[in-house]
Formats: C-alpha cells, sequence, structure tokens
C-alpha cells in the first residue's frame, strides 16, 4: 500500500506512535510518505520504502498567523496526486484531521477519492479540542474521516461524551518494540547515574502542566527520606523551571538529574528501576508502556486510560491525581522489597508484551485494508 502520515513531528506521543507505525509499515514492505512540518524525530533510519515531505509555510507580512493548515492541505493534495496514495492516515484531530478533509475534497473534484483515517490521541480531544473555539471543526472532521480510531476505550468514551460523534470508534492501542527496550543494561552506564547503588527513579514527558511534574519531584523527596536513591527527569517543556526550584527548595540538586530530550531513550529506561507518571490525564501513557517494555514497573495516577497499561498490584501501582504520600508510599514499599520488585518488574515486561508492536501493526493493516482501493497490496 502507499501510505500517507501526518502527525506532529515532535517528542509528543502522538507523534512518536506515528513515526514508529511507518517505519514498521515501511519493513512490512510498504511505501511511507511521512507529511510534516519538519523531520519526525523518530524517523532516524533509511528505508527505501520511507519518504518525507515537508510542509513548507510561506510567511508574508501580512500574516500575523501564517497558515499553517492550508500549506499542510495543499502537501496533502500534491502527494496523494504525485505519489498515488491509497490512503491518508492522521495522527492527532487539530489541525491534522480538517486538513486532510479538504485535501480529500480537493481531489475528489478532479475525479480522485482518498480515504482518511483519524487517529485521536488524547490532549486533541480532552483539552485542546474541547474548547469551544475548537469544537465545531474537530467534531466535523472527525464525523467526516472514513474511519476514527482512538488509543484507548477511555479516550473513545471521552470522545463521545464531549463531542457529537455520529461514527463508531475503534479501539487500536498504542504500542511498543519490546525487543529494542528489552536490551542487555550497560552496567558502567548505571554506576555513572547511581555510583553507590541507589534506586533510579525515572519519570519522561514534556513537563506540560498535564504532567503535574511537581508531584513526580514531592514522590522523590518522600522516597529519598527512607532511602537512597536517584531521579532522572527525561525530556523539557515548560514547568521545568517550577520543577528545578522544587528541587533545590528540597535540597535535592544532587540526587535529580534533568537529562533534557533524549532520543535513546531506552539506554535509561534499561539501568533503572522505577517510573513515575503523575499526570493529571493520559489518554493511555507510552511513556509508561516503553518503560515497561524496559522492565520498569509503573507508580502512576488512575487517570484516563492509565489502568488499561499500569495494572494496580501487577506491573505497579495506581493512586489518585495528586495523591502523593499513597504514591510514595507504594513506591518506597515495592524499592525496598527485592523480590517484590523483580516480580513486578517481570510483570510490567509481560504486560509490554501484549502491546507489542508485532501484534498490533497489523491491526492497522487490516484497518487499512477495508478502505483500500482494489489494486492496492
Ligand atoms: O502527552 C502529551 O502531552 C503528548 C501527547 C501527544 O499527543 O503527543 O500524548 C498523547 O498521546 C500519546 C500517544 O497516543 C498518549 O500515550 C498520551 O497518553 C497522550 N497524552 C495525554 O493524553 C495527555
Amino acid at each position: 500500500m502507499r501510505i500517507g502520515i501526518v502527525c506532529y513531528p515532535t517528542f509528543g506521543g502522538s507523534g512518536v506512535l506515528a513515526t514508529e507505525l511507518g517505519k514498521a509499515l515501511a519493513d512490512k514492505g510498504h511505501s511511507v510518505h511521512f507529511i510534516t512540518y519538519q523531520q519526525p524525530v523518530r524517523l532516524n533510519v533509511f528505508s527505501a520504502n520511507i519518504f518525507y515531505h515537508e510542509v513548507r509555510v510561506p510567511t508574508y507580512p501580512l500574516f500575523d498567523y501564517p497558515p499553517y493548515e492550508v500549506a499542510l492541505s495543499s502537501t496533502m493534495v500534491d502527494v496523494i496526486l504525485n505519489h498515488d496514495l491509497d490512503l491518508l492516515h492522521v495522527h492527532y484531530a487539530i489541525p491534522h484531521a480538517s486538513a486532510a478533509y479538504l485535501a480529500k475534497k480537493i481531489v475528489e473534484k478532479q475525479g480522485r477519492k482518498i480515504p482518511v483515517i483519524t487517529t485521536l490521541h488524547g490532549t486533541d480531544i480532552t483539552l485542546v479540542g474541547k474548547d469551544k473555539t475548537y469544537a465545531p471543526v474537530v467534531t466535523f472532521s472527525i464525523n467526516e474521516s472514513d474511519a476514527i480510531t482512538a488509543v484507548s476505550d477511555n479516550l473513545r468514551k471521552e470522545t463521545f461524551n464531549s463531542f457529537s460523534i455520529t461514527k463508531d470508534i475503534e479501539v487500536i492501542y498504542n504500542f511498543v518494540d519490546v525487543a529494542r527496550f528489552s536490551k542487555k543494561p550497560i552496567d558502567a552506564f548505571r554506576r555513572v547515574i547511581a555510583p553507590h547503588g541507589e534506586k533510579i527513579l525515572v519519570h519522561a514527558s514534556n513537563f506540560r502542566g498535564v504532567k503535574r511534574v511537581q508531584d513526580v519531584v514531592k514522590v522523590f523527596a518522600e522516597v529519598r527520606k527512607n532511602l537512597p536513591a536517584k531521579l532522572l527527569m527525561v525530556g523539557d517543556g515548560p514547568e521545568r523551571p517550577v520543577m528545578e526550584n522544587l528541587v533545590k527548595e528540597f535540597k535535592l540538586t544532587e540526587d535529580v538529574r534533568f537529562l533534557g530530550k533524549q532520543e535513546q531513550i531506552e539506554e535509561i529506561l534499561v539501568v533503572s528501576d522505577l517510573f513515575v507518571l503523575t499526570s493529571d490525564y493520559e489518554s493511555f501513557g507510552l511513556a509508561a508502556l516503553e518503560a515497561m517494555a524496559a522492565r520498569m514497573p509503573v507508580i502512576s495516577t488512575n487517570a484516563g486510560g492509565l489502568p488499561e497499561v499500569n495494572l494496580h498490584g501487577i506491573t505497579g501501582f495506581l493512586a489518585n491525581v495528586g495523591d502523593v504520600e499513597t504514591m510514595s508510599t507504594y513506591a518506597i514499599g515495592l524499592l525496598q522489597d527485592e523480590s517484590k520488585l523483580a516480580t513486578l518488574k517481570q510483570n510490567a515486561f509481560e504486560q509490554a508484551q501484549k502491546f507489542d508492536i508485532s501484534n498490533i501493526v497489523p491491526v492497522y493493516e487490516k484497518l487499512y485494508s477495508r478502505f483500500c482501493r482494489m489494486d492496492c497490496k
């Protein structure tokens, strides 16, 4: 098949998932055309089946807001026609689903049909999409998609609750390439981070408000009172200065490292012991799944789709949003009990295997084949 993938090229989960999906489809022999405003961060491999089309947004003094969506639709039209695409798969509704609708209508005038599949990822529905400014367009463009998928059952329900959706939404869970994340840990690397055998806790995100990253630091502060430990903060974003101040206030600068954005996150995860995710909401929590594939149990909130991924008492523990005390108690109890930690590490790995790329990519292929023209393979 010739598949167009539209996504955010940044470190966000939706872009990561879309890029990994495109790479996997290319490995299976499909031609994959990424249409984005910059090279996706995880698109770090060469493949004869992968093509990258940059959306350029020309500026003009009149434009206070350069019309990105118009440029995106026009690029989609160009790629659909010049590369004879079989379908467009857009990740994150805003503005990708509405831009795809426009492109679809334009090529239709030229006698060309292009199915559009929209995958909802979370904040496109729960935070941004719900905003009255966007909601009418989001509702319309979701309904106009030929197929709609959501990355968890919770997100599917949230979408039906928040918008007047007239079509079914299929749940296709996020996935992880377990083989990539279950590497052998490099002991020397672990010794650099935790020279005295301290336990290593990790958080990875874009440090936005929804992640409640201050709670990660608060949980760590409690853990640190009870045992020797280090915290690695992977990523970057608006809440970083607030957290750095909190780390100073708690006198934890020696024990907390801000690593910034990391492409090879698996190297960090495999030497660590516990992943902490304190979000207000997560449609799924791809970062937690990647940690589980690296044999890390997860302490998380029970918000959104997290309970579908992190199983309470089995792969980690869940607590209410903001309940730092309970999350700390679980973390301390687990890190002080080697045998329990080993069991949960193994359970986390086994749970991650259920979401392995080899199980989920064929589900997308099956979905595509329902909309594909007769002649596509
Ligand atoms: O979490 C973010 O802020 C990034 C965001 C995105 O759209 O890139 O992530 C969302 O999509 C991921 C992939 O499907 C999910 O794993 C995340 O849970 C979801 N984030 C939220 O719902 C807050």
